[in-house]
């Protein structure tokens, strides 16, 4: 199964998300070289609410199709400071039968884009007003979980959808629902851990440069992109930063296996990664006004910034706390008659330090554990055989059993192992436990229609993923962090001293 899931995978992670040639319904899209402003593209929607001929909309100049006047709006738009690259601008003009289209207009791989939205005015009152009272709530807060917390609220209530929540991602690409806040009467996602293959890589790829992208209504028919057939454009269309972009049908059935009617989602993004997303859901179709779309964007900005700003906070409170934690070991070392019983006399302090849930100590070839540990003959095999990888070194496992087959049995106290050797005598050490991650879930759902991998292709089934995933989660725990490995050596420094104090201390009492 590992290895057609991988290969499944690699075809899910291979689909031009970019270049879908169709658009949602809810808008039309017209496409100009940038050059000489010819018409490229149009969508299949468009002599429909347009009144204008597909023939003559193809091919011919720009500003014959929109008017002078609109020409000169998106012309001035582009070229004004307003403008940067990888940026869309929304406009208003008047478009044929439509007294007042949002038109959102940018510029990207050679063509000019004109996406043309249903007016959709927000009657959110003045937008300024709502981001000094958001900004205001943020600024103060310093933890990422009580800013994410805030965040969802403050978007649940600027945007209306039914569920809002903030989806972290670890090294490995794996997400997690940190915060969340959904109408009282659904099912809450909160703490809910998805894996790396639910967003592939070339789609984490394009959300760094299309940071905001609303599905309007989940059961949409695709429309077509038509392009000239005498050959003006034989690339096809970029659309990475299209509002409009038909997205991928595989994510579409994904989200139908949810139940989700739409949704918005706002990227995250920390340097030139994707830390995150903030991710809304509908259960009925729902759009966005234009305005109430860039605000969010804007947001996503500010969240970032302000993320970054908790978390090195966050990282100095984590530094103190092993700082007391450490002093607290070494007063009680120093205190009572032996190393081991200071630190049993600390154990709070031990377990804290690196965030353990269990830990053990091995002095003078004898084992002691405290909090949630395996049994004691079972943590001394433990030991052993991490002595044998350790090489006078830290060792960090999240899987044990990864390593070492035999100990998958302990993975509900000992999924994961930090392992310090003490190098005073040979076979002493601490060694740390972690229990392994809680299992994810499977949507809810009539489980005979979850999708399969069809017959003939590689296609890959968001059900499949999730078993797949189960697999890969088992036996697993939270990633011990270097921090965690630093507090670990500084404890190294204490217990060495701490032993050479006292067995001085044993020698002057038989002298
Ligand atoms: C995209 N998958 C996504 C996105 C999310 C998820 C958030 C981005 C959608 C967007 O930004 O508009 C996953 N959505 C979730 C999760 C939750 C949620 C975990 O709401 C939890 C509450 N997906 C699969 C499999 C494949 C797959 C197996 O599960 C491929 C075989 C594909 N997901 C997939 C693709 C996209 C995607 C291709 C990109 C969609 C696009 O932008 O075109």
């Amino acid at each position: 199964i590992a290895a057609a899931t991988a290969a499944d995978l690699e075809s899910c992670a291979s689909e031009p998300i970019q270049i879908p040639g169709a658009i949602q319904p809810h808008g039309v899209l017209i496409a100009a070289r940038a050059t000489d402003h010819r018409v490229t593209h149009v969508s299949a929607n468009f002599a429909a609410s347009t009144g204008i001929p597909l023939k003559s909309a193809i091919g011919s100049p720009l500003a014959s199709l929109i008017g002078p006047d609109p020409m000169a709006a998106v012309s001035g738009a582009l070229a004004s400071e307003r403008y940067a690259p990888a940026n869309v601008l929304t406009l208003t003009f008047p478009f044929q039968r439509d007294p007042d289209r949002n038109v959102v207009v940018h510029r990207h791989a050679g063509h000019i884009f004109l996406e043309f939205e249903p007016a959709s005015v927000s009657h959110q009152g003045p937008l300024v007003a709502r981001l000094h009272a958001i900004m205001a709530a943020l600024r103060e807060i310093t933890s990422i979980a009580e800013l994410c917390e805030h965040v969802t609220q403050a978007f649940r209530a600027l945007t209306g959808y039914d569920r809002v929540m903030v989806y972290r991602f670890d090294a490995k690409g794996n997400g997690q629902i940190i915060a969340e806040d959904c109408r009282p009467e659904m099912e809450p996602y909160l703490n809910l851990r998805y894996p790396a293959s639910d967003i592939p890589v070339q789609a984490r790829r394009l959300y760094l440069k299309q940071r905001v992208r609303v599905i309007v209504d989940v059961g949409y028919r695709p429309v077509a992109l038509l392009a000239d057939d005498r050959g003006l454009d034989s690339e096809p269309l970029d659309m990475s930063y299209c509002g409009l972009r038909s997205v991928s049908a595989l994510h579409v059935e994904y989200l139908q296996n949810m139940g989700v009617g739409a949704t918005l989602a706002v990227s995250l993004v920390q340097d030139d990664h994707l830390w995150g997303m903030i991710v809304c859901h509908h259960l009925t179709p729902r759009s966005v006004p234009a305005d109430v779309k860039a605000l969010c964007d804007v947001l996503g900005q500010l969240v970032m910034l302000l993320i970054d700003k908790a978390s090195e906070h966050e990282a100095i409170e984590s530094f103190l706390y092993r700082q007391n934690a450490l002093a607290a070991i070494k007063q009680s070392v120093e205190r009572t008659a032996s190393v081991s019983a200071g630190l049993i006399e600390a154990s709070d302090a031990l377990l804290g330090l690196v965030s353990a849930t269990g830990a053990a100590i091995r002095l003078n070839g004898r084992v002691r554990s405290f909090g949630v540990t395996p049994p004691i003959e079972e943590t001394e095999a433990v030991i052993t055989q991490l002595q044998g990888i350790a090489d006078d070194d830290v060792v960090m496992l999240e899987s044990l059993e990864a390593r070492f087959p035999q100990f998958a049995t302990l993975a509900s106290t000992a999924s994961g192992a930090l392992f310090l050797p003490i190098l005073n005598n040979p076979g002493d050490a601490i060694v740390w436990f972690r229990p392994e991650l809680p299992q994810t879930v499977v949507w809810a759902g009539d489980p005979n229609k979850a999708v399969q991998v069809e017959d003939g292709t590689n296609r890959l089934s968001p059900r499949k993923s999730f078993a797949a995933w189960r697999e890969l989660l088992r036996g697993t725990s939270a990633p011990w962090t270097n921090g965690e490995a630093g507090a670990a050596q500084d404890l190294r420094r204490i217990v060495t001293v701490g032993l050479l104090h006292h067995a001085e201390a044993r020698l002057m009492r038989l002298s």
